[in-house]
């Protein structure tokens, strides 16, 4: 392959944006991944045949003759030819880096280790209910080039810290980091290098939204930086928070009760978290409140995100396949278990991603009357708990359906929040959220 001054590393989907992003603009550009056949390649062959492809093995003396490396979020800076090419003295760019340079919109940024997708959509929705043009994207959904558009009002982008690794431009209209708990541990060497990743939102944004419930999600320095906050705790003014009026609960601002935290559809108290958070990023970009309630009082929620299916016999059965990680499973045990007046039967495990799972021990014996495991991490799962919870050892969902449906008592709800990463056994969160869903739609 001759010898470009730049080159696309990592042919996914945000390879492909890359691609299509820099041949639009008539740049000359070379493309690389490590893999044999990589998923765009074939796209990239017949819409892009001049453009030099390399797959296989990555070599450190063609990364390292380039002046910029624009880095799939899939891949980490510490693969050895990105490390040669780094310490050669080149620069490492990405998508979101491009993106944040060419956009004439301003952007919403949103990364956080949960809630990430459902705060971006919320916001999206926040946004459309008020008029304006809006793009949603980046780690869900549309790669953030592909959103580029001269007509856009305003960009809400969901930020992953693979992507913020290699973002240097940023400069958001409003950043939040939403919260913070374990992740991604087999890609970081401790969790002070994850939250260094996350931070990097917070670089050159106009304003920040801070969660005042998690310390470890906010920003180093603010300065003199406009910030806004939000927490379930009750509201000092010009925050946002929950309050109780004759004995109901609301979403409120500073003194103001916004809505009654029944009229939401989305369930449990980390989603009013959500909520609140959402109204906390409108706000600062100024959003008419009676459009922000208005799309929160609609919103269903996201499919596979502690997502009621359907009431069997009279146990409730919630597909939260989406929780991936101890904190987002926590979260669902937590803000389900304290809404329900009955026990939960948890279903859970597969990849763990090196994680720890001892903070699941009280939650668990708190709020469950059993738990069943399955998947590659299942055994690890099930030693973590406490020796009071019945533990049941599955090899098929299925099975585990079939396991919790025995187990569960009317007023129950069995919830799917694995902890775990879906790869071992299938192949997506999705898939295996919509395994569970098929399962229990034959339940009788
Ligand atoms: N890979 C290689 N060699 C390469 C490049 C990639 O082996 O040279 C492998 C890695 O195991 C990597 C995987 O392929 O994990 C996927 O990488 P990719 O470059 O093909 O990924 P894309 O299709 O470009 O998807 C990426 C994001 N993926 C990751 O961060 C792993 C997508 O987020 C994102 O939607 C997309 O860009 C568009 O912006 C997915 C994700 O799982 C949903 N994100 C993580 C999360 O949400 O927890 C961070
Ligand atoms: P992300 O895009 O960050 O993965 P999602 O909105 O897809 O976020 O939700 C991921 C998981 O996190 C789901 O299992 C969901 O139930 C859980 N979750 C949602 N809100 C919160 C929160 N405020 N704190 C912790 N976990 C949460």
């Amino acid at each position: 392959m001759d010898q470009q001054t730049q080159v696309v590393v990592g042919l996914g989907k945000s390879g492909l944006s890359l691609v299509r992003f820099l041949a639009r603009h008539g740049q000359s550009f070379a493309v690389a991944d490590s893999r044999e056949n990589p998923p765009e390649r074939a796209t990239v062959q017949r819409e892009f045949p001049q453009v030099p492809l390399h797959c296989g093995p990555l070599s450190a003396a063609m990364l390292s003759g380039a002046q910029v490396l624009y880095v799939s979020p899939g891949l980490a800076l510490s693969t050895p030819a990105l490390q040669a090419a780094i310490a050669s003295g080149v620069r490492i760019s990405g998508d979101i880096d491009l993106f944040a340079q060419y956009a004439q919109a301003p952007i919403i940024a949103i990364t956080g280790s949960n809630a990430k997708s459902t705060v971006t959509t919320l916001v999206g929705q926040m946004c459309a209910a008020a008029g304006l043009n809006v793009a949603i994207g980046g780690n869900l959904g549309v790669p953030a080039l592909d959103l580029l558009d001269d007509a856009v009002d305003v960009y809400v982008m969901e930020l992953s810290s693979f992507q913020l690794e290699t973002t240097a431009h940023l400069q958001a209209r409003v950043a939040v980091n939403l919260n913070i708990s374990e992740d991604h541990m087999d890609r970081y060497a401790d969790l002070n290098g994850y939250i260094a990743a996350k931070q990097r939102v917070f670089h050159q944004a106009q304003a920040v939204v801070i969660n005042r419930d998690d310390p470890a999600s906010w920003p180093l320095s603010i300065g003199d930086t406009a910030s806004i906050s939000f927490g379930l705790s009750e509201p000092a003014a010009g925050e946002f928070g929950l309050r109780e009026h004759e004995g109901v609960s609301y979403l409120a601002y500073g003194q103001q009760l916004l809505l009654a935290v029944s009229q939401l559809k989305i369930r449990g108290s980390h989603n009013q978290a959500n909520a609140l958070a959402a109204l906390a990023l409108g706000a600062s970009i100024d959003l008419p409140m009676a459009a922000m309630l208005s799309a929160l009082q609609e919103f269903p929620g996201l499919e596979h995100r502690c997502q009621w299916l359907r009431q069997v016999q009279g146990v409730d059965w919630y597909n939260d396949s989406k929780a991936t990680n101890v904190g987002a499973a926590l979260a669902a045990i937590e803000g389900l278990g304290a809404d329900n007046s009955g026990k939960l039967v948890l279903i859970a495990g597969g990849d763990g991603k090196g994680a720890d799972f001892s903070s699941l021990k009280q939650p668990v014996a708190d709020y469950c009357r059993a738990v069943i495991v399955l998947g590659r991490d299942a055994e690890r799962l099930a030693q973590a708990m406490d020796p009071s919870v019945l533990i049941e050892r599955v090899a098929r969902l299925e099975d585990a359906v079939s396991a919790a449906a025995r187990l569960a008592e009317v007023g129950d709800s069995v919830l799917l929040a694995p902890a775990c990463a879906s790869l071992d056994m299938f192949n997506s969160f999705e898939q295996r959220g919509e395994l569970f869903a098929q399962a229990v739609a034959r339940l009788v």
